[in-house]
């Protein structure tokens, strides 16, 4: 079994996406094993987002996932970093496949409706940045 952390970014829980997001996620054959709502402070995001610092756009980056709450899904699957890539589809919405999240619920390249790991090392390292064991073990328990 995989882990891949999933981000509900600001502009879709603004708009109220976040039980479609969850369906389609769900549907693709997620098990979810813990969600909260989340307001990153500067430092948390930029410890998060620390491989992009020398990036162009960091400083954007960090502005918008602090501008409001997030909703940080652990995940677990097989496969599930390369499957959740899939699901989201690519970074530019206007690029994503049809039917992907981004494609569904982006608007632009920063603000493109949901984060997922791209390794299996940060799958689980993004995981653990978010939820401690304990908040995951029950959902975990009952898949067994
Ligand atoms: P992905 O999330 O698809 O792995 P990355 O790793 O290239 O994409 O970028 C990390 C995040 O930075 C993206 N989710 C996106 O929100 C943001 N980002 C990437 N490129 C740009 C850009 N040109 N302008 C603004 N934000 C960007």
């Amino acid at each position: 079994m995989e882990r891949s952390l999933a981000i509900i970014k600001p502009d879709a829980v603004k708009k109220h996406s976040f039980g479609e997001i969850l369906a389609h996620i769900k549907n693709a054959g997620f098990t979810i094993l813990g969600f909260k709502m989340v307001r990153l402070t500067e430092e948390q995001a930029g410890a998060f987002y620390a491989i992009h610092k020398e990036r162009p756009f960091y400083g954007e980056l960090v502005k918008f996932m602090t501008s409001g709450p997030v909703v940080p899904i652990a995940l677990e699957k097989e496969n599930a970093v390369a499957d959740f890539r899939v699901l989201i589809g690519a970074t530019d919405p206007a690029e994503a496949a049809d039917g992907t999240i981004r494609k569904l619920f982006g608007a632009s390249k920063g603000e493109n409706a949901i984060h997922g790991s791209d390794s299996v090392e940060n799958g689980k390292y993004e995981v653990n940045f978010f939820f401690a064991e304990s908040e995951l073990a029950a959902n975990g328990r009952s898949q067994a």
